[in-house]
């Protein structure tokens, strides 16, 4: 494979791997924005960035299960209602590296920042599929369980040499509300190579995986898509589950994230003055539920402060989808006294109740993925 054309990157993004590359920047810049500028997104890829030459050339096909498949060019997609959806992508690896330490896990090591809050221009995959003659809110029952597969052009080695694909079910692709994006821009600029020029599929709430980068085809099928990656990877498995006794056929494809938040402003490593510290990070959930608190302790868990959260600065964030994003994440802010060394521990509530799990030992599962747990950092107190 070929890694010579891969585009300019910001240096201070931490590289976890190369080829492919994957990168998630410091967690002090990634908060520093409600949304989180291109350059410091998180960039997860399985094989080279393709290269895309012609625009005016470029087009998706449209097929499977449909009365009358279509090519669409770039310009039949713009020629639809454009949608800016503010969305958070998170990764199903974020925080895999935390998770690896109590048992190691296979996979891309990532600290908190696999994870980022974009607003994703482009047209609905409602109104796209509209134009092969699927209507709007076509249920699965109506359709039995099928499924809207997502095809891109680049090279992976987990599927032997073709393309990366993952499917998410028709009634979700065909709901308007669950604003499925086929999206050509990022923040209000033309997609970058890294994120999926010209085109990649956004599926809001749900983990990063299913959002496939670079579209070529998009194929109604009966059932969900049988690719590595809807089958071997993005599972989760209960703690006892290892390489050795893996059914992996027991398990459906993860599709929404859980509750999840993280502490950006302090490392483990930080050396804090003692007296007032401010405390702050990102909470968000999957399946469009709003953040509705975040508690944070300075004693290890034994008492908790509510910290205040918002979106946009000024406006006070309320979880219920109508003053709110409903698909993006939270920050938070809370400012605590501190004396001495202590660990300092954060955890989201969303708007379904949904509690983070305490320990990382409960959820450990052999890849690795969904490491929710309550977010600590130890800080040492110092001059
Ligand atoms: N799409 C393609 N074609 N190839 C990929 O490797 N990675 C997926 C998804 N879509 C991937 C892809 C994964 S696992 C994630 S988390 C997101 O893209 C990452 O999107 P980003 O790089 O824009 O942050
Ligand atoms: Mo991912």
């Amino acid at each position: 494979s070929d890694y010579s054309k891969e585009p300019p990157r910001h240096p201070c993004l931490k590289i976890n791997s190369k080829e492919p590359f994957n990168a998630e920047p410091p967690r002090s810049a990634l908060t520093c924005s409600y949304v989180t500028p291109s350059d410091f997104f998180y960039k997860r890829n399985h094989g080279p960035i393709p290269i895309v030459e012609d625009i005016e050339r470029y087009s998706v096909m449209i097929s499977g299960l449909v009365e009358k498949p279509k090519q669409l060019f770039m310009k039949d997609i713009r020629m639809l209602p454009k949608y800016n959806v503010t969305a958070t992508l998170q990764c199903a690896g974020n925080r895999r590296t935390a998770m690896s330490k109590t048992r190691p896990v296979k996979g891309v090591g990532w600290d908190v920042s696999a994870i980022g809050n974009a607003v994703w221009g482009g047209a609905k995959l409602s109104d796209v599929l509209e134009l092969v003659g699927i209507p709007k809110l076509t249920s699965n029952t109506q359709f039995g369980g099928k499924h809207v597969e997502f095809v891109s052009v680049d090279k992976c080695k987990e599927e032997k040499g073709g393309p990366y694909k993952a499917s998410i079910p028709l009634s979700q692709a065909t709901n308007p509300e669950a604003d499925v994006l086929l999206a050509y821009e990022m923040n209000g600029e033309t997609l970058n190579r890294d994120h999926g020029y010209p085109l990649r599929v956004v599926v809001p709430g749900v983990i990063g995986a299913r959002s496939v980068k670079w579209l070529e085809d998009i194929n109604i099928i009966e059932e969900e898509c049988q690719g590595f990656f809807m089958q071997k990877d993005y599972k989760m498995f209960p703690p006892s589950v290892d390489w050795d006794n893996i059914n992996w056929s027991t398990r459906r494809p993860q599709m929404d994230f859980p509750v999840q938040c993280a502490i950006c402003s302090l490392e483990d490593v930080s050396t804090i003055k003692p007296g007032k510290v401010k405390i702050s990070g990102y909470a968000a959930s999957g399946g469009g539920r709003g953040i509705e608190r975040v508690d944070v302790s300075v004693d290890g868990g034994k008492t908790w402060i509510e910290a205040s959260r918002c979106q946009k600065s000024g406006v006070q964030y309320i979880a219920d989808g109508f003053n709110s994003d409903k698909w993006a994440w939270v920050l938070f802010e809370v400012t605590a006294d501190i004396r001495q060394s202590t660990e300092i521990v954060a955890k989201a509530i969303d708007s379904a109740a949904n509690i983070q799990p305490e320990k990382v030992e409960d959820i450990w599962n052999l890849r690795g993925i969904l490491n929710t747990s309550w977010h600590r950092v130890k800080v040492q107190a110092g001059h």
